[in-house]
């Protein structure tokens, strides 16, 4: 009899978790999604964010800054963190230094933050200096440079003089590229000469001014490295406009639309599309199962790369990684 009783109070207990449990999953959690800028990159992930907050049942609210920069993020951040109605955001950071203090003090409001694309500090947030970001879901951006420079290489026969044209130091993907990409070339191919950085700003016409100023102090110059959506776009629009199309090549990080028309003109040798949708998708998971209890979250998530050229382009299980943005 006794035993029983034990039993029934055993029984008792885990069912009261388990319902307490379960109350906490139900909970709707409501997330704030804050990415970079406005570019087709992002767009995507929004997609991506907004179709697992749908399935999941969770709200979302979005401020997209119109310009890449910390003084542009900083006060739409602190502005998501005043309305006092957020549990999680979902950001790209800006700077991978400077926007540690203002994401720290939405978590010192009490905000949890997972960081999509960009990370902070080092990224390694279990050892590094900045720990409290739930996980990192992004592009392993120094294979992606290495790729990338691997890619050029090999079009332009190994040798020669090669550009790199990015937006900004200090931001972790772009910085990412542009290391993985110079240590390939310094390592395996030591007949290949870079030039760069020059930093745009993520402005894609001063991303051709500065093609355009490369192309003509070094007319010998075999390739070019746009790190993102606007450096290629004007990287590409300088090649094409010096009328230098398939002699100079140029590789491109990010699948937009226009990047995928230059690979089918000859003006691209080689795209690298990464995973937006899924970064998007997956922090949104995260948050959710953050709310509902789950504590062994990876710290960081690779989402891994669609490598596109000229050969694969029309394979249906490749071309859906091209950044497509209804109505655009
Ligand atoms: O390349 C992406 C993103 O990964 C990077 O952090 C910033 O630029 C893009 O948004 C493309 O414009």
């Amino acid at each position: 009899m006794l035993r029983k009783h034990a039993l029934f109070a055993v029984a008792g207990a885990m069912a009261l978790a388990i319902a307490s449990h379960g109350a906490h999953a139900a909970a709707k959690i409501k997330i704030g999604f804050l990415p970079g800028v406005v570019d087709p990159f992002y767009q995507v992930m929004q997609i991506g964010v907004e179709a697992a907050a749908k399935d999941l049942g969770v709200d979302v609210v979005t401020q997209v800054p119109p310009t890449w920069g910390v003084d542009i993020q900083t006060p739409i951040l602190d502005s998501m963190v005043a309305r006092g109605d957020l549990d999680y955001i979902v950001t790209a950071p800006t700077d991978k230094d400077q926007m540690v203090g203002p994401l720290k003090a939405a978590v010192d409001a009490g905000i949890k933050v997972i960081t999509v694309d960009t990370f902070l500090g080092d990224g390694d947030y279990v050892n590094g200096p900045v720990k409290f970001p739930i996980s990192y879901i992004g592009s392993d951006n120094i294979e992606g440079g290495r790729i990338s420079a691997r890619g050029l290489a090999k079009a332009i026969g190994g040798k020669g003089t090669v550009y790199i044209n990015s937006t900004n130091p200090n931001v972790s993907s772009v910085e990412g590229r542009e290391k993985g990409f110079k240590e390939v070339m310094e390592k395996e191919f030591p007949n290949i000469k870079v030039l760069g950085p020059d930093y745009n700003l993520d402005d894609p016409n001063k991303a051709t001014q500065q093609t355009a100023a490369v192309l003509e102090r070094d007319p010998g110059l075999g390739g070019v490295f746009g790190t993102n959506v606007f450096s290629a776009q004007g990287a590409g629009a300088a090649v094409v406009n010096a009328g230098l199309g398939g002699h100079v090549q140029v590789v491109a990080y990010d699948a937009t639309k226009l990047a995928i028309e230059l690979l089918n003109k000859g003006v691209v040798t080689l795209v690298l599309a990464q995973k937006p949708y899924d970064m998007g998708y997956m922090a949104v998971q995260f948050a959710v199962a953050d709310a509902a209890g789950v504590t062994s979250l990876p710290r960081r998530v690779e989402t891994g790369f669609a490598i596109i050229d000229k050969e694969n382009v029309k394979d249906p299980t490749i071309a859906r990684f091209i950044y497509q943005v209804p109505g655009k």
